[in-house]
């Protein structure tokens, strides 16, 4: 089994709640999580009119091909009542695939790694909590050193 590394993040709701839910929701789809990191407070990227996110990164081991995985993660958002709304808008549950192992997938709905990982610190610093010297495919550096070309502003430990 390979490794996975989702971000999971939520504006709308008890945003504690909804991370934990979340959890919960991918244990009982077999998706098993081994490492976690803190919650993290960070301000909205991309479209700035919005309430604060609490993101985290997980590390989980899937049965799943990344297909399968994308399609139960998408049945998760929907049982936590995700409602579609504009790109980057609020939303009760996020739950994006960063990296499945080494990778590379570019089909319409599924692209791995995410496609905007690189340029997100509320992506980069929980990660890098967590898998700092993962390297990511089509990257020389680790994780933790990517950590170095970004800032952390807007993004702060909230808990746990
Ligand atoms: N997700 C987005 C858009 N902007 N900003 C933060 N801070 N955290 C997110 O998870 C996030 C975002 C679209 O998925
Ligand atoms: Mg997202
Ligand atoms: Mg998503």
């Amino acid at each position: 089994m390979e490794r996975v590394y989702l971000l999971l993040g939520t504006n709308l709701g008890n945003l504690k709640r909804n991370l934990l839910r979340a959890l919960e929701e991918l244990k009982k789809n077999n998706i098993k999580v081994h490492k976690k990191s803190k919650f993290y407070k960070t301000k909205p990227w991309g479209k700035t009119d919005q309430p604060d996110f609490l993101n985290m990164a997980v590390e989980a081991e899937s049965p799943f091909t990344p297909e399968e995985l994308l399609k139960r993660i998408k049945e998760i958002e929907i049982k936590m009542k995700r409602v579609p709304t504009k790109r980057w808008g609020p939303r009760i549950i996020d739950i994006d695939i960063l990296f499945y192992g080494k990778r590379k997938i570019k089909k319409s709905g599924l692209e791995i790694p995410h496609p905007q990982f690189f340029n997100r610190p509320f992506a980069i610093i929980p990660l890098a909590e967590i898998a700092p010297d993962f390297i990511p495919p089509n990257s020389n550096k680790k994780i933790k050193e990517l950590l170095n070309e970004v800032t952390d502003e807007g993004v702060e430990i909230y808990c746990c």
